[in-house]
């Protein structure tokens, strides 16, 4: 982003939160610029809750459409941060691999966008070269065989075509593409999808990367934040890091999928080092820092988000937290339906997180793009 977008934008932000609007200044944006500096500001003001398919079913219930989420039963409104997921889009599906309808998924986006909060994306994508799920290990050289030249870059190439096609349907009012954040590959430090970590090598994950980016850059040009979601390591260091990750020109936010699988102990151990290293990466490379995925599955522990969660951020800023999915059978995320909904209130009563609530106004523009701002 050029210096004098963003020194004027923050101008005009100190001054509408003086509380006088600027009104004869227009700044000139692309819509996926504009979400960028929305969530660099607020990640200086506290971190956002986010929640995957919030609107689609919950702890104790399912497929309601009458604007249910757990998130607004507990805390009175929608997480800041919704993620979706586009699994199954690539083979022409109705509904995604959590049998979400696209339809649904296509309506709650731009909700969500016109309530002024922001959406995330990320896909697992079926196996292209065995037909199995993205947890499909069986083949190691799928990733060499969807990039050009390979069996199945035809195939792939398709795939990204219903990616893009879809991501084209997310419009506002005006017919304008609305801005989001995407999360490809996630967890790639890991070996359990089949672009995972020992499925292919450090140049072909960088080159999957770059093709899938440079599609969906090219349908899309002004609309997408990408997020590089590595998983809870325990260990980084530069070498580790730096060998899958795109580079600068290739990346707006570093997060972090954490989940606590094993023991507290270890968790917090592992989790506390990877956010100082992570974290660090990122203001070392002006990037945001978000925790892109996590949880404890079924919320056993009552004060898990005040005693484990919350101490292993200490004072880094960190843009947004996104429990995964609330489904009956595995859910992480917020519910008055779980043992942790009492801590969670009281961190919420205490502005330890933010929900869609509190960002709207706080800073002179809502979601959508402001009368002083123009999308280009
Ligand atoms: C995983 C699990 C799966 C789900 C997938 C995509 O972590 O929750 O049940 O299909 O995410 O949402």
């Amino acid at each position: 982003m050029k210096n004098w977008v963003l020194a004027s934008l923050l101008a005009l932000i100190g001054l509408a939160s003086c509380g006088k609007r600027h009104q004869n200044k227009i700044i000139i944006l692309q819509p996926k610029e504009e979400l960028v500096i929305r969530l660099d500001t607020l990640s200086t003001r506290g971190i956002l809750y986010g929640h995957q398919d919030d609107p689609f079913y919950g702890v104790t219930w399912q497929w309601d459409r009458n604007e249910r989420s757990d998130t607004k039963e507990l805390l009175g409104d929608y997480p800041a941060v919704m993620g979706f997921d586009l699994g199954g889009i690539e083979l022409g599906d109705s509904c995604n691999l959590d049998t979400v309808p696209f339809e649904w998924i296509r309506k709650e986006a731009i909700a969500q966008y016109y309530r002024g909060g922001f959406i995330t994306f990320s896909w697992h994508p079926r196996n292209p070269r065995t037909g199995g799920n993205a947890w499909d290990v069986s083949d190691t050289t799928v990733v060499r065989n969807i990039l050009p030249g390979g069996e199945q870059h035809e195939l792939f190439v398709e795939w990204m075509g219903k990616v893009a096609a879809f991501l084209k349907t997310l419009k506002t009012t005006e017919g304008i593409s609305i801005p989001f954040i995407f999360r490809p590959w996630h967890e790639y430090n890991g070996s359990w999808f089949w672009w995972g970590y020992k499925l292919c090598s450090d140049d072909e994950f960088k080159a999957l990367w770059n093709m899938f980016q440079d599609y969906m850059n090219t349908e899309m040009p002004r609309n997408i934040v990408w997020a590089f979601s590595p998983n809870l390591q325990g260990f980084w260091n530069d070498e580790l890091f730096m060998c899958r990750y795109p580079g600068n020109d290739r990346v707006n936010i570093i997060g972090c999928d954490a989940y606590q699988w094993g023991t507290e102990k270890d968790f917090i151990a592992g989790f506390t080092t990877d956010v100082n290293y992570l974290d660090s990466v990122a203001k070392a490379n002006k990037k945001i820092f978000a925790i892109t995925e996590c949880g404890m599955q079924n919320s056993p522990t009552p004060d898990w988000w005040s005693r484990v969660f919350f101490p292993c951020l200490g004072e880094h800023h960190v843009s947004y937290f996104l429990p995964w999915r609330n489904w009956h059978k595995e859910h992480f995320g917020f519910s008055k339906d779980v043992s942790t909904a009492d801590d969670v209130k009281e961190l919420y009563n205490q502005k330890r997180f933010r929900i869609v609530t509190e960002i709207t106004d706080q800073m002179g523009f809502s979601g959508r793009s402001s009368s002083e701002i123009i999308w280009m």
